[in-house]
C-alpha cells in the first residue's frame, strides 16, 4: 500500500520520465535534420528506454492499488548548438533525474515503505549506467573536436545501439 505522498511522488516521476522521453525525441529529430542518422538512432533508443521507465512506475502504482494521475508534459528545448551540446544537456538532465530518484528513495525509506525502496533500486542502478554512457560519449566528442571524420565515426558507432526492453516490460 502506498501513502498519498508516495503515490504523488511516483506520479511526478512518471511525468519526469515522459518528459525525458520527449526531450530525447527532440534531440533525435534535431540529429535527423542534420543528417546524423546514428545520433538520431541513439536518441530514439533513449526515447524508448525512458518510455519503459515511465511504464514500469505506472504498472507499479497499479500493482500497489493506487491511482495513476497523468499531468501535462512540458515542451522540450529544441535549441541545440552541436552534438556535444546535446550530450552535455543529456548528462545534466540525467543528473537531475538521479537526484529525483534519490529523493524518492529517501521518501520511501522515511516512510518505511520497503516495497517501494526495493522497487526503486532498479532505477538507482540504471542511473549509474545512464550517466556513465553520457560521460563516455562526451569524452569521445571532446576528443574529436571539429573533425568531420571523427563525427562520422561516432555517428556510425551510435547507429548500432538497439533498444532492449527491461525484463518486466518485455
Ligand atoms: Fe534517463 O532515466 Fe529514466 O529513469
Amino acid at each position: 500500500m502506498l501513502s498519498k505522498k508516495m503515490t504523488d511522488a511516483l506520479n511526478e516521476q512518471v511525468n519526469r520520465e515522459m518528459y525525458s522521453a520527449y526531450l530525447y525525441m527532440a534531440m533525435s529529430a534535431h540529429s535527423e535534420s542534420k543528417g546524423l542518422k546514428g545520433f538520431a538512432n541513439w536518441f530514439m533508443v533513449q526515447y524508448h528506454e525512458e518510455m519503459s521507465h515511465a511504464m514500469k512506475i505506472y504498472h507499479y502504482i497499479h500493482e500497489q492499488g493506487a491511482e495513476v494521475s497523468l499531468k501535462a508534459i512540458a515542451e522540450p528545448s529544441s535549441d541545440f548548438k552541436s552534438v556535444l551540446d546535446m550530450f552535455e544537456k543529456t548528462l545534466a538532465h540525467e543528473q537531475f533525474i538521479t537526484k529525483s530518484i534519490n529523493d524518492l528513495v529517501d521518501l520511501a525509506m522515511a516512510e518505511k515503505d520497503h516495497a517501494t525502496t526495493i522497487f526503486l533500486q532498479w532505477y538507482v542502478t540504471e542511473q549509474i549506467e545512464e550517466e556513465a554512457n553520457d560521460h563516455e560519449i562526451i569524452d569521445k566528442l571532446k576528443m574529436i573536436g571539429d573533425s568531420p571524420h571523427g563525427l562520422f565515426m561516432v555517428d556510425s558507432h551510435l547507429a548500432s545501439r538497439k533498444f532492449t526492453p527491461p525484463a518486466s516490460e518485455g
